[in-house]
């Protein structure tokens, strides 16, 4: 049966693991490259602009921002699950401490999370897995994660040019075909369905009764 979201709500934004917000609630959370889509796709897949701040200067999400979010089955079932937005890993323009600093702040959300049920990495379709991408992801897997790719701003390269740049990420991650990498845009908008199905799965509603 398919779900849809009917609510979404910024809920806090935290620099320490005490100020991650209680509930018990499964989690999402979103990682890639600053600059890569990471607000802009909880916004579109929430559809509710502004929920998440996005930017086109890179390195605009600091904290690790949660967010609620309602969902409702076709027959009327409902579950809540919170979505967090992460600071984006490898902005050149930070100096180096702030980079590590950053970086061990997340590594720590990611060991700390009780709740956390999947990570969805994003991955720019215009670029070339970057050396960074593929450190977190084999990090993310060894912490024992389950790890989903999403290739971001496919708006911006021909279907044909699309599915030829999936091929290399997915040989560049050493992935089978059966993990596929989804494809995904904010702009229009493209990929919705296919990732909400994919964050359904993960997260198994029906173990859950959260409302
Ligand atoms: N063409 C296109 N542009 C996009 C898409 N998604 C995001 N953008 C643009 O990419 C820029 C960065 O978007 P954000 O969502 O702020 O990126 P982020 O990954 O959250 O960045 P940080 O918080 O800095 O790590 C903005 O200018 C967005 O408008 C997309 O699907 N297609
Ligand atoms: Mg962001």
């Amino acid at each position: 049966m398919q779900w849809e979201i009917i609510r979404a709500e910024y809920v806090a934004s935290a620099v320490k693991a005490s100020q991650f917000p209680e509930g018990e609630e499964p989690e999402v959370a979103f990682i890639g490259r600053s600059n890569v889509g990471k607000s802009s796709l909880i916004n579109s897949l929430c559809r509710h602009n502004g929920l998440a701040r996005t930017s086109g200067e890179p390195g605009k999400t600091r904290t690790v921002n949660f967010f609620r979010v309602w969902f409702k089955r076709e027959d009327g079932l409902r579950r809540s699950l919170f979505l967090v937005d992460l600071p984006g890993y490898g902005y050149a323009k930070r100096s180096k401490t702030e980079r590590q600093d950053l970086l061990d702040w997340t590594q720590s959300y990611f060991r700390s999370s009780q709740r956390l049920r999947l990570v969805v990495q994003l991955l720019d379709i215009r670029r070339e897995l970057q050396p960074l991408d593929l450190t977190v992801h084999r990090w993310l897997q060894d912490e024992g994660l389950t790890v989903q790719p999403v290739a971001t701003k496919i708006d911006k390269l021909s279907r044909s040019a699309v599915s030829g740049a999936l091929k290399a990420l997915r040989t560049g991650l050493g992935i089978s075909a059966e993990t596929p990498i989804l494809a995904y845009s904010s702009l229009m908008p493209a990929g919705r369905q296919e990732l909400l199905a994919r964050l359904v799965e993960a997260v198994d509603f029906d173990a859950t009764d959260n409302i």
